[in-house]
């Protein structure tokens, strides 16, 4: 299954819907915060999916979670926006987050700056940020899990 991982849209779903009309079929997607309202956007125009999202730093509304644990076809993710767990001073709190919930890849966001790599047994995976980068395009996320296995990827399109 293919899942489409965002963060940090701020308030610009612009990029969210770029992304969505440009890969070809998928199966799931995945927010991981900042901000709640581009969540329910998601919600109301991509109901048909699967959505897992949690809170950032910039949302206060209830009903979602900070961290949250899911499993797409036998693969375990451990979800955070990463302000919970110190991701700006390294993967240590996103390493145990994930072990201590028998996952085996942790994604996150909050930084803007995208990630993926594989530290101590773990994926360590951020799409960086659909609208607003550190630096560069935009990016988002694609997963491609089966057979228990999860390939990753960080797309910077230009659209
Ligand atoms: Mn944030």
């Amino acid at each position: 299954m293919r899942v489409l991982v965002f963060s940090d849209s701020h308030g610009d779903v612009s990029g969210m819907e770029k992304a969505i009309a440009a890969v070809n079929g998928f199966d799931a997607i995945i927010h991981l915060g900042d901000i709640e309202r581009d969540v329910r956007w998601l919600e109301k125009n991509y109901g048909q999916y699967p959505l897992y999202a949690v809170l950032g730093n910039n949302d206060f509304y209830g009903g979602r979670p900070a961290e949250a644990e899911i499993e797409l076809d036998g693969v375990r993710l451990f979800l955070c926006h990463g302000h919970t767990r110190g991701v700006r001073r390294g993967h240590e709190g996103l390493i145990s987050g994930a072990k201590a919930r028998g996952c085996s890849a942790a994604l996150y966001g909050h930084t803007h700056v995208p990630e993926d790599t594989v530290e101590d047994g773990i994926l360590i995976f951020n799409p960086g940020s659909c609208s607003r980068p550190m630096s560069g395009q935009p990016t988002f996320g694609i997963l491609e899990i089966e057979g228990g296995k999860c390939g990753s990827v960080v797309v910077d399109w230009i659209i």
